[in-house]
């Protein structure tokens, strides 16, 4: 029921801030709203299911806003997270800034406090000056203060999220707000939709020769593709780069799949070699952070030179010179690099010894993952996985953990753009549910979430939000026992803080819920569940059975563990 009215006083009629706030967002395509209600925001998703919206409702806003987040991600449009005051403003502050630091686009809503009282610190309920503790951990933060104000704070909003490096933004709303009343006529003309709000932003043309005639010189160029790439959604484009110029690429962990990771050119299987011997690297919406050893030491081998697409300027020369950066968003880049590449001169001999190098890579990692170990290990139990997978390219898999994490993203090939959602810039646990949730709504495709058990903690609770939306999840916990591992012994009259208790029933949890729940214990059995589980769309969680030995500490960045050496028996 749009545009239900309101009353009218002294034949005026009238609008409030409620169904301001919705008209604006609605006016500005936003159909779907993740939070969590209570007082002062209850009313925004009775209000916003009347009107024919879905509402999805979680049980921890942080989990809320990384659904928002992961949505803002797929879909190129901001996700809106709706919390309460103080406590549920804080918790999806977490996902706010995990956002921001990912480069999606959201917009945190909370109700808050009045003014005069939060400033006089008169105690409240659930006071909290949240307008200034949001500011360091987003793009911005608003309040509106004024009803004919909405219309203007939305679209601000919603600007600060998408242009130029997208990003977090909060909007606070003093619950008072919400039921101030003014003219309806004028409220209607305070809300408007902003003109080309992520609007392009072209490299300059001296800008673009200098990076041509950069990868023309190369002897071993790579590309190297990152979520801003897989962001940006100029799929085509970017492929076509590649094949055009026959350079080798690979992606980072979230582009996986944006070029298919079968592709010829793909040389993810070859990634210690190509870093190492590559001469002249275009990173493509990547940055050269913790995650790429910020651009130096062994990991990059031998001198080299970079190519930087990148919409942030200031993100040329973080942490090693940029040779040619190309500041610009990465569709009007990526074409204008095609242009002056027409006709270059394929890299085949470079390509070809990374190809024989990733076919031998290709080769170990079959044989491993068709070795049957007495209890599943990570290897022939998410073999299995990729597996049924293939045969299911439609799905994103969602994925967390460490072992669990790093041993999936090596070992699930992804064939689609944005199919796989992950720990992203922060490796932060706790992201799997809410990014599951947000990818079944917004994709209506199917999902598998790949979990290690440490890491389904954190927001397992949202299986019952699965269950209750009846999206197409299926949950994979990699259960062996614990962070890493888990076989750490207890010390004496104490329990491993690394462990969990080995009688944990995943499965049962999922039932109890009234979802599907499994408990599988060889690489047979997981395929079976895992197939019936995409063949019916029910949610389902599937507890693997890991050896509690097979993980190692920290996954695959063992190397950022720090330890103490003091006191240690050698
Ligand atoms: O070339 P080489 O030889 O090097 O080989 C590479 C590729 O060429 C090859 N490869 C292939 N081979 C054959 N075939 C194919 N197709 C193929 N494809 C690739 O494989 C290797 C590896 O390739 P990769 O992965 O591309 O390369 P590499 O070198 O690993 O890449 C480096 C990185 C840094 C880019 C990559 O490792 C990466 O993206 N890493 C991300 C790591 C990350 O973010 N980890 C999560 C954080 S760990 C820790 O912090 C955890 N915590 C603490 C905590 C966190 N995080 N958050 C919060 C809120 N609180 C606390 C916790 C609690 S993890 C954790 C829980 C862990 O326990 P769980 O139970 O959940 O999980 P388990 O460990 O399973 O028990
Ligand atoms: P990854 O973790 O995959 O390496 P990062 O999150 O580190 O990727 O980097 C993504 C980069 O992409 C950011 O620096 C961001 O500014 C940039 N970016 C995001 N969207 C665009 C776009 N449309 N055009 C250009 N750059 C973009
Ligand atoms: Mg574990």
């Amino acid at each position: 029921m749009k545009n239900d009215i309101q009353a009218t006083t002294e034949g005026v009629e009238l609008t409030d801030g409620f169904h301001l706030l919705m008209e604006a967002l609605e006016m500005n395509g936003i159909t779907n709203i993740y939070g969590l209600l209570g007082i002062p925001v209850t009313e925004i998703g009775r209000m916003w299911q009347a009107r024919g919206n879905k509402f999805f409702s979680f049980r921890n806003e942080q989990n809320a806003g990384y659904a928002a987040s992961v949505a803002g991600y797929l879909t190129k449009k901001p996700g809106i997270c709706v919390t309460v005051s103080a406590p549920g403003f804080l918790n999806g502050l977490t996902a706010l800034a995990n956002a921001t630091t990912n480069c999606f686009p959201m917009i945190l809503i909370s109700g808050s406090s009045e003014r005069e009282v939060v400033d006089l610190q008169q105690g409240d309920y659930e006071e909290m000056d949240q307008l200034n503790i949001a500011r360091p951990h987003c793009k911005a933060s608003f309040r509106i203060n004024r009803t004919e104000d909405i219309g203007v704070a939305v679209v601000r909003a919603i600007r600060t999220a998408l242009s130029g490096r997208p990003g977090g933004v909060y909007l606070d709303i003093p619950a008072r707000l919400f039921s101030t009343t003014m003219s309806a006529e004028e409220g209607k003309k305070s809300l408007f939709v902003p003109v080309d709000p992520a609007p392009a932003q072209i490299p300059g043309p001296d800008a673009v020769a200098r990076a041509v005639a950069l990868i023309k010189g190369a002897k071993k160029p790579l590309i190297l593709l990152g979520k801003g790439a897989a962001y940006a959604q100029c799929d085509a484009d970017i492929k076509a780069l590649i094949e055009e110029t026959g350079i080798p690429f690979t992606p980072m962990s979230m582009a996986k799949g944006l070029v298919s990771d079968i592709h010829p050119q793909c040389a993810a299987a070859a990634r210690s070699m190509v870093l190492q011997e590559s001469d002249v690297v275009v990173l493509i919406g990547a940055r050269l952070n913790w995650l790429l050893a910020h651009g130096k030491g062994k990991t990059w081998g031998g001198a080299k030179k970079f190519v930087q697409i990148d919409i942030q300027a200031n993100e040329m020369d973080s942490n090693v010179p940029i040779a040619a950066p190309l500041v610009g968003d990465v569709e009007s880049c990526v074409n204008a690099l095609r242009a002056g590449l027409k006709g270059m001169t394929k890299p085949t001999e470079w390509m070809d010894a990374i190809a024989e190098r990733a076919s031998g890579s290709k080769a170990k990692l079959g044989t491993k993952l068709a070795t049957a170990t007495p209890i599943m290990n990570y290897f022939n139990s998410l073999g299995a996985i990729r597996d049924v997978l293939k045969n299911h390219q439609d799905v994103t898999l969602v994925n967390e953990g460490a072992n669990a994490l790093d041993n999936a993203r090596m070992i699930i090939d992804q064939y689609q753009p944005r199919k796989r959602v992950d720990t992203g810039t922060w490796g932060v646990m706790g992201v799997g549910m809410g990014s599951a949730v947000a990818a079944a709504v917004e994709t209506g495709k199917p999902v598998v979430a790949v979990c290690g058990d440490s890491a389904f903690g954190f927001s397992g609770m949202e299986i019952e939000t699965i269950t209750r939306y009846n999206l197409p999840v299926t949950v994979i916990i990699m259960n062996n026992g614990g962070i890493y591992r888990g076989d750490e012994a207890n010390p004496a009259h104490q329990v491993s803080c690394m462990t969990f208790n080995p009688n944990t029933r995943y499965d049962l949890l999922m039932q109890s819920v009234g979802g599907e729940g499994v408990r599988v214990n060889t690489p047979e059995e997981l395929t079976k569940a895992l197939e019936a589980s995409l063949k019916s769309g029910k949610p389902t969680l599937i507890e693997a059975i890991i050896d509690p030995a097979a993980g190692v500490e920290s996954g695959r960045i063992g190397n950022l563990n720090i330890v103490s050496t003091i006191g240690k028996k050698k």
